[in-house]
């Protein structure tokens, strides 16, 4: 209840803020960032996105807090963008959650940003989660499809830990698959998880799909990774999520 209740200034009193984890290549040279929502808050202190991001849900503030998520994120790419990117450097990834993309004014609100913050689509990654298919998957299409035409690019978040079948696959028009991090967490230590690692990124590369492996924790585990074909990753490896300044300050190291 505390925290419903913060909830509901947080935004005024502006307590949020982003965070950027690298995703990088097989040299470890970056190839964009995730953006990655903070709370900070006096009597409550720093509250995770997994706790307060179902409260929010809840009580109805999803719709504004995702909203300010967008502006934030696309505000700072168009900074980045302006200041010129490493040339490795392919996409700002946000989050979508799964009752933003549920709502008819998605694409608008997708358009709408794009066009204010004057960014190149093209350096926008929007990951969804299976979660989104409580829609049918002609309209989770149609709505892409929208996007795709502007060129912006989609992944699958925390992919294989959903309940949905295999066949979205075939009809959402995917750029990115990304390999939740529970298996790659078990990589080296239970084969069946190094099975279903093998055979994502088979699929994927049959498809098409880029592949970006995430929660690589050691080197070992990118080893592995790269063994099997892996040549995109994320984890605290290679970075932590690290606030706006140290971002910059790692996309000048690699120009
Ligand atoms: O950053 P962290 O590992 O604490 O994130 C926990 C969860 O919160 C993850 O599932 C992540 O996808 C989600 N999350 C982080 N930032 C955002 C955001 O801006 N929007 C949405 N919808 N989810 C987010
Ligand atoms: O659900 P999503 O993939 O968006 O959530 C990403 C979350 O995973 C972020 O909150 C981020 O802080 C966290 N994360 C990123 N890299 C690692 C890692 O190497 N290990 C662990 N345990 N968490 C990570
Ligand atoms: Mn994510
Ligand atoms: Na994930």
């Amino acid at each position: 209840l505390a925290m419903e209740k913060a909830l509901h200034y947080a935004l005024e009193k502006d307590e949020f803020y982003l965070v950027y984890q690298p995703q990088v290549n097989d040299r470890g040279y970056i190839i964009g960032f995730e953006a990655l929502l903070r709370w900070h808050n006096k009597e409550l202190g720093q509250v995770s996105p997994g706790r307060f991001i179902p409260v929010a849900e809840e009580i109805g503030l999803i719709g504004e807090l995702g909203q300010w998520v967008l502006d934030t994120a696309c505000h700072q790419l168009k900074i980045w963008q302006d200041a010129g990117l490493p040339p490795r450097f392919k996409t700002l990834a946000i989050n979508i959650s799964p009752s933003q993309f549920a709502k008819d004014s998605f694409v608008d609100t997708i358009q709408d940003v794009i066009e204010r913050t004057n960014i190149d689509p093209n350096l926008l990654d929007l990951e969804i989660t299976e979660g989104m298919l409580v829609e049918s998957i002609t309209s989770v299409a149609a709505k892409m499809r929208s996007l795709k035409e502007k060129n912006v690019h989609f992944s699958i978040d925390d992919f294989g830990t959903g309940y949905s079948s295999l066949r979205y696959l075939q009809h959402l028009p995917l750029d990115q698959l990304k390999i939740d991090q529970s298996f790659v967490r078990d990589i080296s230590s239970d084969p069946n998880s190094h099975v279903i690692i093998n055979t994502i990124i088979s699929m994927a590369s049959h498809m098409n799909l880029s592949v970006l492996a995430e929660g690589v924790e050691h080197g070992e585990e990118k080893d592995i990774l790269m063994r099997i074909g892996c040549s995109r990753f994320q984890g605290y490896y290679f970075s932590r999520p690290v606030e706006v300044d140290t971002a910059t300050a790692l996309l000048l190291n690699d120009a």
